[in-house]
């Protein structure tokens, strides 16, 4: 009797502990799944009655009349729900429930999703399912990874009415975990401007827009583009210029990323405080000595050098400011058909 009742103890034991193992392995780790579509006024349809439009599956009420619910004009049609540019979510779940009419209600349908409204992926297709209760709501697990602006149930079949009939419809996903969108830096250098970005989901592809104004109107620049980055070297600079990536996929192309803007630079070298004595020969053999700063210098070679390949004015003129003593400006003019040679000796000047 014992044995018996400990056999019977363990029996039961172990059928807890396995229950509670298939429990914690039905359960662990399910997101909290949320409707997101709870905005009436982003529904529409293949055709609706006057009295039941579309945007009644989304309304969250289904009470006892089916005033509440979107009704076709025919057993067939599609049911969409638009979550805007820059808005599109992942939905892992949908739900359908009937309105008090089951014989209205849908029989064969798929459920789809699309990012440009014209090509739709399928993610869930259903044929010749079971008559729905009145009010009866039915839940459907979909692996959907994919953000998706729009979503939509394709309805091919209803059960026997002339009118197709849906009480409400959820799209199901898990708030917390929608994927951002696209994130782009921009990141100017000379002649050019890099970008950075970060991937869309199973994206294909990436479409570059660029304008020279804050948000537009932009111009497509780039497309196909596999990678995450891209270098602008049709640029100028001094111009700012504003950038933003869209992703394509098969389900369309998905809304603009952030704007990101850069203006490209070129190399600038800081003025620099040292001076030099510039040491002319002439033609003549005088040699004239002047103490000027080191961007004065530089003015003087450039235009030596101009002139040397036929460019420029004929003559420089140096400021001699660091004697002025009484006169208001003393200025030497160097005709360039004059110089023999030149020498330029640099010197770090100490303030
Ligand atoms: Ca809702
Ligand atoms: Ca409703």
């Amino acid at each position: 009797m014992y044995s018996y009742i400990k056999k019977l103890t363990f029996l039961i034991l172990s059928i807890f502990i396995i229950g509670l193992s298939l429990s914690s392995i039905s359960f662990a780790d399910e997101p909290a799944l949320q409707d997101l579509a709870n905005d009436p006024t982003k529904a529409s349809a293949s055709s609706q009655h006057k009295d039941r439009a579309a945007s009644r599956a989304f309304d969250n009420l289904n009470t006892h009349y089916f005033v509440d619910a979107w009704e076709a004009e025919g057993k067939t049609g599609w049911l969409k729900y638009d979550f805007g540019k820059g808005n599109e979510k992942v939905v892992k779940q949908y739900s359908i429930t009937a309105s008090n009419f089951p014989t209205s209600s849908p029989k064969s349908w798929s459920f789809e999703g699309s990012n440009d409204n014209q090509n739709w992926i399928v993610l869930n297709s259903l044929s010749n399912q079971s008559m729905f209760e009145m009010f009866e709501k039915r839940i459907y697990a979909i692996s959907n990874e994919d953000m998706y602006q729009f979503y939509r149930i394709n309805v091919t079949e209803n059960h026997s009415d002339g009118w197709m009939i849906i009480g409400e419809v959820e799209l199901l996903g898990d708030v917390e975990s929608q994927i951002p969108p696209i994130e782009l830096i921009a990141t100017p250098s000379d002649s050019r401007v890099s970008l950075n970005w970060s991937g869309f989901k199973n994206a294909s592809s990436y479409n570059i827009e660029r304008s020279t104004s804050v948000s537009g109107p932009y111009t497509i620049i780039a497309t196909n583009i596999a990678g995450l980055t891209y270098v602008d070297t049709a640029v100028t600079n001094g111009t700012t210029y504003y950038y933003v990536v869209t992703a394509q996929n098969t389900a369309g192309e998905s809304s603009k990323s952030n704007e990101a803007s850069a203006t490209p630079q070129g190399t600038v070298t800081p003025p620099s405080s040292n001076k030099a004595l510039l040491v002319i020969t002439l033609v003549s053999g005088l040699e004239k000595e002047y103490d000027l700063p080191m961007s004065e210098v530089n003015n003087f070679i450039t235009w030596y050098n101009g002139r040397a390949a036929g460019t420029g004015s004929e003559v420089f003129t140096i400021n001699k400011s660091f004697n002025k003593a009484n006169f208001l400006t003393r200025k030497d003019y160097i005709a360039f058909d004059k110089v023999e040679t030149f020498e330029v000796n640099e010197y770090t000047s100490t303030p």
